[in-house]
């Protein structure tokens, strides 16, 4: 029996508070994988029993097969929270999933209703098109497409942009956009990007797109690693029915959003989002001190045979590295936001990284390392150095990476990355000696000039590489 309206009776989980048919869409959301499923939707489905508005019209840019998985199912899905107590819940607000490349059309006729006030993202770092300076890449394939082609766009930035001309021209205000992915004031990078965009061939969209779009900046948090067979097992044998796509998170779950002045929107606060007219000290933040040490573990557990973040912080020498680059390297650099100690912050999320339940793989942490680095990593390594702070902690994360990268080459496995092409052929040219490192500092997409060219940095990722090596050597 296959999880759908007729059959949600059956399950055994906890269901909607609410007729999850009778939502109308509110909501388009860009990028409908776990993620959002784990997080947003979790949200707007807790906002649902009291408010219909807020249904989530998901949008695949690329394959088909969330839509094909969740179609039979009315849009259901299971949501496995596992922590020390582990439950299931079924999510209701996802009333539909389009297919950018089937359903242009229709993505664009959601885009344009008046009841749709809110575009959500979760596009990941690269779905943003942006160059190393966070500003449009307008180079970007995708980008010169869309501009080519507005009315058959393939990035989220053209579909977003060409919404908005529609929304101006049927004399609507715009949607509130509201990007989820995490990159530094994500608010801001993306209404540039928008409007740029827009400018490029319409100078009064590009100035209203300016002055009426509300973007702000938020902070999402929730780790939720990949389906497996292993998950839909599970959720068969504990809800009773079948799901086709159950999506697993830990028991954490965080959503930030900057104060704005929109009227009408979802009673955020009601469901437990933080409404502050700081969140880029909570993006800094988790970006540093959540997302860096998961980078850090990725590429040095690869290195040391792991396969999941629990099993690496198993390995008490990485747990303390990590832990030490939390607390005494990129603590110091950081604001707190008001009333959090990033001490304690820190801490608890090193007891999230414990979670048994949960086999988060390094492998999936491991994508796309181009352009989380420099977010995660190279920003605290760079104010580290202003500071004449020690930095050799930080260099340990790059030079995993390069080894990483080094080791993806040779094996001939799929690297997973938007620079896949530059990275394989550095990585196929290493010697595996220190030469390697300066071959992956010529890389300006992932390292600027005045760092790739600092005396300390290049010795402390020259350090840390050899120290690798010889790891390597040591138990070959
Ligand atoms: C992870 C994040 O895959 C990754 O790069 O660091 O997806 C992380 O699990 C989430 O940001 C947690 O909120």
């Amino acid at each position: 029996m296959r999880l759908s309206l007729d059959t949600l009776a059956a399950a055994n989980a906890l269901k909607p508070a609410y007729d999850p048919a009778a939502l109308d869409i509110g909501v388009v959301h860009f990028g409908a994988g776990a993620f959002h499923r784990a997080h947003q939707a979790a949200y707007f489905d807790a906002l649902a029993v009291a408010d219909k508005r807020w249904g989530i019209c998901g949008v695949s840019l690329h394959s088909a097969g969330v839509r094909d998985a969740l179609k039979p199912q009315d849009g259901l899905y299971t949501l496995a929270i596992l922590d020390e107590e582990i439950s299931y819940r079924i999510i209701g607000s996802m009333r539909e999933v389009l297919v950018g490349p089937e359903d242009i059309e229709a993505v664009f006729e959601r885009l344009t209703r008046p009841s749709v006030g809110l575009v959500t993202s979760t596009v990941t770092e690269k779905g943003y098109c942006l160059a190393p300076d966070f500003s449009l890449d307008l180079q970007h394939p995708d980008i010169a497409h869309d501009l080519a082609n507005p009315q058959t766009p393939k990035s989220f930035i053209g579909y977003v942009a060409e919404g908005l001309r529609r929304r101006k021209q049927a004399g609507l205000k715009p949607f509130v956009l509201i990007p989820c992915d995490n990159l530094p004031k994500n608010g801001v990078r993306l209404k540039e990007a928008v409007t740029v965009f827009a400018g490029q061939s319409d100078h009064d969209l590009a100035l209203w797109i300016h002055e009426n779009l509300q973007c702000p900046c938020t902070m999402v948090d929730s780790i939720t690693p990949a389906t497996d067979d292993a998950l839909r097992t599970r959720v068969a044998e504990a809800i009773g029915v079948a799901d086709a796509w159950p999506i697993q998170r830990e028991a954490f779950t965080q959503w930030v959003i900057e104060d704005h002045t929109h009227d009408g929107g979802p009673d955020w606060e009601s469901v437990g989002v933080t409404i502050t007219d700081n969140v880029p000290a909570y993006e800094r933040a988790k970006l540093r001190l959540l997302n860096g040490p998961h980078s850090t573990l990725a590429y040095m557990g690869l290195h040391r045979g792991y396969e999941s973040v629990s099993k690496a912080m198993k390995d008490a020498e990485l747990a303390d590295i990590v832990r030490k680059l939390m607390i005494e390297d990129v603590v110091p650099l950081l604001e707190a936001p008001k009333g959090l100690d990033l001490v304690a912050y820190s801490e608890d999320i090193l007891t999230r990284f414990r979670n048994p339940a949960i086999v988060h793989k390094l492998a999936q942490i491991a994508w796309d390392g181009s352009q989380k680095l420099p977010i995660r990593i190279l920003s605290s390594l760079t104010e580290a150095l202003d500071r004449g702070q020690d930095i050799h902690r930080l260099c340990l994360p790059l030079a995993a990476w390069m080894r990483f990268i080094r080791a993806q080459a040779l094996s001939g496995e799929p690297l997973t990355d938007p620079l896949v092409d530059e990275l394989i052929a550095i990585g196929t040219t290493c010697q595996d000696d220190l030469g390697d490192v300066s071959r992956f500092l010529s890389l300006r997409a992932v390292f600027p000039e005045t760092l790739a060219t600092d005396a300390t940095v290049i010795t402390g990722i020259e350090g840390a590489y050899a120290e690798l090596l010889k790891r390597e050597a040591v138990f070959a």
